[in-house]
């Protein structure tokens, strides 16, 4: 048996080290881990895929904690994907999400992976969404996908994630912001979380509010607002549920309406890096061309492109 088939085999029984051992070949991107990916990938995964956005220090880790504790009360098991911000110097993962989540670490229903948000796209890589494609192979019952809440990657997780929670705070302006940014028309579930700090109430009616004022029926979904207090685990359980709601509205031609945006997303995301690989290993005799006026921009694109 070769050393990919015996991995294959422990992955498929479930063995979290062949998980691990897989995560890492597919966060280095090495041919071996994209063709044991491509391996993994048949049929239609069936966890759902739960986008988590929101400012940094709204509790975004600090609810996925909570969620994963009421997820493992029900003996679901869970794995998430938290894209850090990183710094360009080091590379590395805010050590706080692993420290966090870190309680349930000798859980082996649990699984966690922090990448560094270097890359493209928002910080949503092809490699976290490789990450995710194989805890979906690992037959989870619940994968989070907890993002940098700055700029692009908000939008993108909502192309990525079957469900969208929004995480919102009483105080800082939150949900100003989100209004402004465009953020709110994404989110499928908005979350009031600290409710333990003043305000959270007039917070929950303002929001309800500005959402009432939109035009909805029964064919709209109209995101539930709901109150947590992430630190304790006050409201995950419904959180969890409020979830599993939306899931029932998507139904089934939702749901493959979301993976196919899904997959659009993935796509353009390795046809931009192949493309943006390719524009970085220009000749400077084709530059030097184009900064002459020989040749247009375009021309040179082509040339690129064409590999010729
Ligand atoms: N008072 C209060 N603090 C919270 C709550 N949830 C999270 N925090 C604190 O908010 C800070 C930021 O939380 P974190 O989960 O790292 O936020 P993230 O950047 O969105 O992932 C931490 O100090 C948490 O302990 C809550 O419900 N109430
Ligand atoms: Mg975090």
């Amino acid at each position: 048996m070769t050393l990919s088939s015996s991995l294959l085999e422990r992955f498929r029984a479930g063995d979290p080290r062949a998980l691990a051992r897989l995560i890492t070949l597919v966060e280095s991107e090495t041919p071996l881990g994209a063709e044991l990916l491509s391996a993994l990938r048949s049929g239609t995964p069936s966890a759902p895929v739960i986008g988590v956005t929101g400012s940094p220090g709204s509790g975004k880790s600090t609810l996925v904690d909570a969620l994963i504790a009421s997820a493992r009360e029900r003996g679901e098991r869970v794995g998430v994907v938290a894209v850090d911000p990183s710094s360009p110097f080091s590379g590395g993962a805010i050590l706080g999400d692993r420290i966090r989540m870190l309680r349930h670490h000798a859980d082996t229903g649990v699984f966690v992976r922090s990448l560094a948000s270097r890359g493209a796209l928002g910080g949503l890589s092809k490699r976290a969404m490789g990450v995710v494609s194989l805890m979906e192979a690992f037959d989870f019952d619940w994968i989070f996908l907890e993002t940098v809440g700055v700029g692009q990657s908000e939008v993108d997780i909502a192309s990525v994630a079957d469900h969208t929670l929004l995480v919102l705070t009483p105080a800082g302006g939150d949900a100003v912001q989100a209004f402004k940014a465009g953020i709110m028309e994404i989110a499928d579930l908005l979350i009031v979380n600290k409710a333990d700090l003043p305000g959270a109430e007039r917070m929950v009616r303002e929001l309800r509010a500005a959402l009432g004022l939109g035009a909805h029926d029964e064919f709209t979904w109209l995101p539930p607002i709901l109150k947590t207090v992430a630190s304790s685990g006050d409201g995950a359980r419904d959180v969890l549920d409020a979830v599993l709601k939306h899931r029932v509205f998507l139904g089934e031609a939702g749901l493959a309406e979301r993976r196919l945006e899904r997959a659009r997303f993935e796509v353009r995301a390795e046809v931009q890096e192949r493309a943006s690989r390719l524009a970085g290993r220009a000749e400077s005799d084709v530059l030097r061309a184009v900064a002459a006026g020989k040749l247009s921009a375009g021309e040179a694109a082509d040339h690129l492109l064409r590999g010729s």
